[in-house]
């Protein structure tokens, strides 16, 4: 009988949120799973899973600042599919790193796809890309909505976008797509994003080891949705017989402040706001504490008010449908905050 050999994935940025989720999926559907690392000065796998940090997961080091450590990663990964989730993806220190993350998110993005199209044209390629892109443009924003962004990191995304995957696709007929998607947290998002940053803060809260924290704008509006869920369609893009980019998003927004409100009830804490602008406060009913307060600091140079995504190509041409509500997305979130936080204590 004939061996069908294994499937080959590379994923750059594995040390992240969507990599361990992403890691976890291919391995579940049998592939054999790469994951490309950059040096760090301490252990790069902590914030990752159990299969990531198991010999399951061939890891590889690389940077996207390298040519020749990319070059490698393909020589010795040969995939079929490369997933370049890689990124200096947070939004406010782009406008802090501006080169390093044009350097990293677009510059970074050419080198890859052209070593990986060089080593093999028929290879099939993931860009994530983002909500950032469509920045100051009205919502629902979907595939067709015209694109404005405002930071940096938006930036960076849009030209990689433009120029490494629609062109790409159209002069070399190479396959590639972009996931157009929006904000999505886990567990496992990083800590200085909002929606993590207030879990983390609150669970320790209510465990007496925190007496407050600072947020900045509580008025954005965002398209949260559960990060094991978005992974799936990252895969799916690559399975279809054409290349085509797609938007991933709930179709619900809601304010940085109701997401605050949600984790307070995910915890069973009762908070009020009292006061306005940089003067508003949280205070904790049961306590009489202020346990929120606005920092200046926390707000961006430029901010991307309201993000809804309309993803109805996806619903129809991958069966798209989001598994996790809101609510329940805030309450793993707390849960495991909690929990984490109980089992540092003990
Ligand atoms: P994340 O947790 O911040 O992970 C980013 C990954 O990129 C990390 O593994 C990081 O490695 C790696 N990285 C950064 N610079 C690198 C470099 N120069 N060379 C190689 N690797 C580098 O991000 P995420 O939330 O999982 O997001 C995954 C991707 O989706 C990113 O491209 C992000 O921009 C994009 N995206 C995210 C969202 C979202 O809501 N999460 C929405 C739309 C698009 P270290 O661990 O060493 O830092
Ligand atoms: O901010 C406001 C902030 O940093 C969300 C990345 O994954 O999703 C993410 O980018 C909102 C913004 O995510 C704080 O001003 C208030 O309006 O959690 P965030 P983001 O900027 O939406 C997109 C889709 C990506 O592609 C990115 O890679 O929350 N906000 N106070 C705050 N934000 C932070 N981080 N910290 C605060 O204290």
């Amino acid at each position: 009988m004939k061996q069908t050999s294994k499937k080959r994935a590379l994923i750059t940025g594995i040390t992240g949120q969507d990599g361990s989720y992403l890691a976890e999926f291919l391995a579940s559907k049998g592939y054999a799973v790469f994951g490309m690392i950059r040096r760090a000065s301490n252990d790069p796998l902590v914030r990752v899973s159990d299969l990531v940090r198991s010999k399951k997961v061939t890891i590889l080091y690389g940077n996207l600042r390298d040519i020749g450590s990319i070059d490698r990663v393909i020589v010795e990964t040969c995939p079929d599919e490369i997933y370049n989730l890689a990124a200096q993806s947070d939004v406010g220190i782009s406008f802090k790193c501006p080169e390093e993350t044009t350097e990293v998110n677009y510059y970074g993005v050419g080198r890859l796809v052209n070593a990986a199209m060089k080593a093999n044209p028929k290879v099939r390629i993931y860009q994530a890309s983002t909500s950032e892109m469509f920045g100051k443009t009205k919502p629902p924003q979907n595939e067709r909505s015209p694109f404005a962004p405002v930071s940096p990191y938006g930036e960076a995304k849009l030209k990689a976008h433009q120029d490494f995957v629609v062109r790409y696709r159209d002069a070399h007929g190479l396959f590639i797509c972009s996931g157009i998607l929006f904000n999505h947290e886990s567990p496992l998002r990083g800590e200085h994003f909002v929606t993590r940053k207030i879990t983390l803060s609150m669970a320790r809260i209510r465990l007496g080891l925190q007496e407050s924290f600072e947020l900045g704008n509580l008025d954005a509006k965002r398209d949260w949705g559960y990060a094991k869920d978005y992974v799936e369609m990252m895969w799916l893009m690559l399975q279809q017989n054409k290349p085509q980019d797609f938007v991933i998003a709930t179709g619900e927004s809601h304010t940085v402040r109701v997401f605050f409100l949600e984790a307070a009830n995910a915890l069973g804490m009762h908070v009020s706001f009292k006061g306005q602008g940089l003067k508003e406060v949280a205070v904790d009913e049961d306590t009489g504490r202020i346990i929120l307060r606005i920092n200046k600091n926390f707000y961006r140079p430029l901010e991307v008010d309201y993000l809804l995504g309309d993803s109805a190509k996806a619903r129809r041409a991958l069966g798209w449908k989001p598994k996790t509500k809101f609510t329940d997305l805030v309450k793993i979130m707390a849960d495991a905050d909690l929990n984490q936080v109980r089992r540092k204590l003990t």
